[in-house]
């Protein structure tokens, strides 16, 4: 019990603007206080799975609880909200380590392993590779050499749903008072690991279509108990993963150290004489496409962090421009409105 009437609970389930929280006394349906909601301006605001909130109740005698505070989060894996303006979604708080999950097969891509990661550092929690489906995939130990060249000092655990595979290594990570969320594309086997751990179907999971992207299933952020101990968190397929922050000196500690000896202290790794970077292109020792997703990812947290600095009235006229195409398409509109001002039709 907090101060006079609040109690400590953690957030379990997130439906829109519902939730559900692990109290003392069991799980209740929860709403946020209108204070908080009225406060809040980004996704990232609002109470996630994994969070830790203060609420006025215990048990669901007399309707939802509500959450008044949301305390401090020591982690937090954040995304940009699917959409143009800026808008930070929260995926999972409190978390120790981020299980950034990809299968062997048709979804096995190093890019995607370098954004995850670029995000996961950021996150505050520790990320772990999990390598799913390895029973559909006929060159495992060709694969590992090309994780491990873009996920340098990060462990990686080969998993297969249809035998042991990787399970024990898994287990080490669950330990009592630690939470593991679960993050990947849809279909790269998040639930059906869980399902795994907690020794029955609790989760939903659905076959794969024929093209491999898969269906989601989950639909929506969900946190369990396990029953040996430690805290998951599930979550649903990300069909794309937009940068709201990145820690790119960690997951590209190889490029910035290379850039270390550039000859211009400010050198983008494009012309510049004496780019010790692009040398390394050359050489052989650093993958092009690598370098490429490298300035494509630091391009993207320049615009993002350009956009969460505008005053809502330039957000607005940013959100104005996307959905018009142009500024000079949105001048063609004002123009045609002035014209026709006082018109009736
Ligand atoms: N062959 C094989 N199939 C697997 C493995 N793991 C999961 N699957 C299958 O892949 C499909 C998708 O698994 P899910 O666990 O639903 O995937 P998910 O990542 O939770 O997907 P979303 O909830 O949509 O994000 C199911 O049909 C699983 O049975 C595996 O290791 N090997
Ligand atoms: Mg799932």
């Amino acid at each position: 019990m907090y101060g006079d009437k609040l109690h400590l609970a953690r957030v379990s389930v997130q439906h829109k603007d519902i939730y559900r929280i692990i109290t003392e006394c069991g799980e209740v349906q929860a709403r946020v206080s209108g204070k908080l909601g009225y406060s809040a301006s980004v996704s990232a605001d609002y109470p996630v799975a994994g969070d830790w909130v203060l609420a006025d109740r215990v048990d669901d005698g007399g309707g939802d609880a509500i959450i008044h505070h949301i305390l401090t989060r020591k982690s937090c894996f954040e995304r940009k909200a699917a959409g143009t303006g800026y808008d930070r979604q929260a995926v999972a708080a409190n978390i120790d380590t981020v299980f950034i999950c990809m299968s062997l097969n048709n979804n096995f891509n190093l890019r995607r392993v370098e954004r995850y990661l670029s995000i996961a550092w950021d996150s505050m929690a520790v990320p772990v590779i999990v390598l799913t489906k390895s029973d559909l995939c006929d060159n495992v130990a060709a694969k590992l050499p090309e994780i491990y060249s873009v996920a340098a000092g990060v462990d990686v655990v080969v998993t297969s749903s249809l035998n042991e595979d990787g399970y024990t290594t898994i287990k080490k990570y669950l330990n009592k008072g630690k939470t593991i969320a679960f993050i990947g594309s849809s279909g790269v086997g998040k639930s059906t690991m869980i399902n795994r751990l907690m020794g029955e179907e609790v989760l939903a999971t659905r076959e794969i279509r024929d093209d491999d992207r898969g269906r989601h299933a989950t639909t929506h952020r969900q946190l369990l108990v396990l029953p040996g101990g430690g805290v998951v968190i599930d979550t649903p397929g990300m069909r794309e993963l937009q940068i709201a922050g990145a820690d790119l000196s960690r997951s590209f500690a190889d490029i910035e150290e290379l850039a270390e000896k550039c000859r211009f202290r400010d050198c983008r790794h494009e012309s510049e004489p004496g780019c010790a970077v692009r040398q390394a292109v050359v050489n052989g020792t650093l993958a092009a496409e690598r370098l490429e997703n490298y300035k494509k990812l630091q391009r993207e947290m320049v615009f993002e962090e350009r956009k969460s600095k505008m005053t809502p009235a330039q957000a607005e006229k940013l959100k104005v421009i996307d959905m018009m195409g142009s500024l000079d398409a949105c001048k063609k509109v004002q123009n045609a409105s002035r014209k026709n001002k006082g018109k009736r039709y």
